[in-house]
């Protein structure tokens, strides 16, 4: 199928098909085009018939031709490189990188003073190790706005602004140690980005705890502000957490949890039969903090609310032991915690939780469905007919199931609900599923994110890389598409469909990442848009200066050994993709500039005589020539 003859047009004619109830129009022209030519009116039970035939033989197309655009973005987490990686879907190129946690010498992300503000209190880490990259909502769709994702390492979650693509805010979360399950509020629109904290640790951790008496180490479950990126509170809870998801009625949040025991080690980490899942109730969480209910730890002002054992604002439904990833099924019914070290997927029925919170039903009865899958299951995807897939990382399988009917096999009839396993290379952790963490799952895309590529890929020495499959689920069978290759680890990844982001292609000036190097400039008398200037004060040199291919706007400058030197640099070519770099040799300074944006960095003049700085990024057929020397006087 021709994806799309224009390749400027993004909207329009893909939409429409796309959120179709997974009959494609395609199916339906074929379906039409069979009829007629045999010159016979169809039937509906023809029609569906034939329309079946046609799905299981097309098929979905994963050919995107040089020229066409893909239909899906992904957005993926880069796991321990700690920046978000764009595919397009279903060619799997990778279309750009956006660092977040690392440091980045081809954007300047870390080294810039704009990237540096983002960071805030964290700019001198320069390392990330993120899992879960999720995109805003509205009314459960996804709305284009930001992408959230947490950094296990550094126990920071940060945003990505969808427009421009870059990280536009980062915040360290206080009293937890390792954020590790993100995922967004879905309903009534993303309010809260909610997270959990892995690592129990004393409240407070001030050095007069021990590491003897564990009874005051705690996890927390994090609920952030989305827009202000600020702490709106915290959940004590007991054992610790890992994953999470949120309901499409904008009431719970549930997470898995491991190590219900408190253990510290491995061995006292697995002594239990069972851990549990805990239901949060947002409504009774925001109730308690108006009347406030909570307390504060470690010297920050963050409210803590008590949501351990008996509070009324979680509840705890007993699981297998060690439970990993949770999941709710995209038609808004189900949370599914994945069983890890058990064979089974715990299916808790959303509509039963209110009255688990009125004590109508005990824990257990909350539980709709345990089916048998397989070895590992650790993550659980779902389309829009019904099916949930289900990566099973000890035999290397995803194991397709139908949920209505393990729900039928719970209450003991005698009904098959496994639909088929298929073999990946090797060892998944997550999966997802095109858009499926929404309403608008299509049941078109699975992605597999395999741990292990083995023998998958031309070898590169002792570190192999993962392999990341796509898989059709368009027809009644999985299918396996491609495979590939990706750099360490990716844990998670979602697919969004085109039509719902729409960036920028040139910066707009007063956007608000550049707006305070902007203000600094005005108060130095210049502005940055006609410019180049350079300001003394004391032993600061600010160097203002213009861009347009293949120029600065100053070919030299001096200043004097030991300066600290800001180098502010505005581009104002306005033509899409005519970027411009600035890169001082010798000094570790390198940094984009896109057009229409400003970019500032600061070093210390440190090395005296000539030294020349030049564009980084090839912009013009004179761009080789786009230089310049700046001076640095001994005395
Ligand atoms: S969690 S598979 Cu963050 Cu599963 Cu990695
Ligand atoms: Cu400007 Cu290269």
């Amino acid at each position: 199928m021709k994806k799309n003859d224009n390749p400027t047009e993004l909207s329009g004619e893909i939409n429409a098909e796309d959120s179709s109830n997974g009959l494609s129009r395609r199916g339906f022209l074929g379906a039409g085009a069979v009829a007629a030519a045999g010159a016979v009116p169809m039937t509906a039970a023809m029609f569906a018939a034939s329309a079946k035939t046609q799905a299981a033989e097309i098929r979905n197309d994963t050919s995107v031709h040089p020229g066409e655009l893909d239909e899906y973005y992904g957005f993926w987490s880069g796991g321990h490189s700690g920046e978000i990686r764009i595919l397009g879907i279903p060619s799997m190129r990778e279309l750009m990188r956006i660092p977040v946690f690392n440091t980045d010498s081809a954007t300047g992300w870390g080294l810039t003073n704009e990237s540096k503000r983002v960071k805030g209190d964290s700019a001198h880490i320069h390392a990330g190790d993120c899992h879960h990259p999720h995109m805003s909502m509205t009314d459960g769709h996804y709305n284009g706005k930001y992408v959230f994702i947490n950094d296990k390492a550094n126990s920071r979650v940060a945003r990505v602004r969808c427009d421009v693509m870059k990280t536009d805010k980062m915040i360290t979360i206080p009293n937890v140690q390792a954020i590790h399950g993100l995922r967004v509020q879905k309903v009534p629109y993303t309010k809260y980005v909610i997270c959990n904290a892995e690592f129990e640790i004393p409240m407070n951790n001030d050095g007069k705890s021990s590491m003897e008496d564990v009874s005051t180490y705690r996890s927390l479950f994090n609920v952030i502000d989305a827009e202000a990126m600020e702490v709106a509170f915290q959940v004590m809870v007991d054992g610790n957490l890992d994953n999470t998801d949120a309901d499409y009625d904008g009431r719970f949040f549930a997470s898995t949890c491991y190590n219900s025991e408190m253990g510290m080690t491995l061995g006292e980490m697995v002594v239990a039969e069972r851990d549990h899942v805990v239901i949060f109730d947002l409504h009774a969480c925001e109730k308690a903090l108006k009347a406030g209910k909570f307390k504060t730890y470690n010297d920050n002002k963050v409210p803590v609310l008590d949501g351990t054992k008996g509070s009324n604002l979680t509840r705890y439904i007993p699981v297998p032991k060690s439970p990993h990833g949770l999941n709710t099924s995209s038609d808004g019914k189900y949370f599914v915690a994945n069983g890890k070290l058990s064979p089974t997927v715990s299916v808790i029925s959303i509509k039963k939780l209110a009255d688990l919170f009125d004590d109508k039903i005990k824990p257990r009865d909350a539980i709709v469905a345990e089916p048998e899958l397989g070895l590992g299951p650790l993550h659980t995807a779902f389309d829009n007919r019904g099916n949930a897939y289900t990566t099973l990382f000890l035999d290397s399988q995803i194991a397709k199931w139908n949920v209505e009917e393990a729900i039928e096999a719970y209450q003991g009839k005698k009904v098959n609900y496994i639909r088929q396993k298929l073999d990946v290379h090797y060892q998944p952790g997550h999966n997802h599923t095109s858009q499926g963490e929404t309403r608008d799952a299509d049941g078109k895309w699975l992605i597999s994110l395999c741990k292990f590529s083995k023998d998958r890929f031309l070898p590169v020495g002792p570190l192999h890389p993962e392999n990341d499959q796509l898989i059709d689920i368009s027809g009644d069978e999985m299918k396996l598409v491609h495979d590939g290759p990706t750099y360490a680890e990716p844990h998670d990844c979602m697919i969004v469909h085109r039509s719902k982001v729409k960036p920028k292609k040139v910066w707009t000036r007063d956007d608000p990442i550049f707006a305070e190097t902007v203000a600094m400039a005005k108060r130095d008398g210049v502005n940055v848009e006609s410019d180049n200037k350079i300001i003394r004060d004391g032993n600061k040199v600010r160097v203002y200066m213009t861009s347009v291919a293949p120029a600065f706007g100053m070919n030299d400058f001096k200043v004097k050994l030991g300066n600290e030197v800001t180098v502010v640099v505005t581009n104002l070519d306005k033509i899409e993709d005519v970027t411009h770099g600035f890169c001082l040799t010798n000094h570790g300074v390198q940094m984009e500039v896109a057009p229409q944006a400003t970019a500032s960095i600061t070093f210390i003049a440190d090395k005296p005589g000539v030294q020349w700085y030049y564009c980084n990024w090839f912009c013009h057929a004179l761009h080789m020539e786009m230089r310049g020397r700046m001076f640095v006087s001994a005395e």
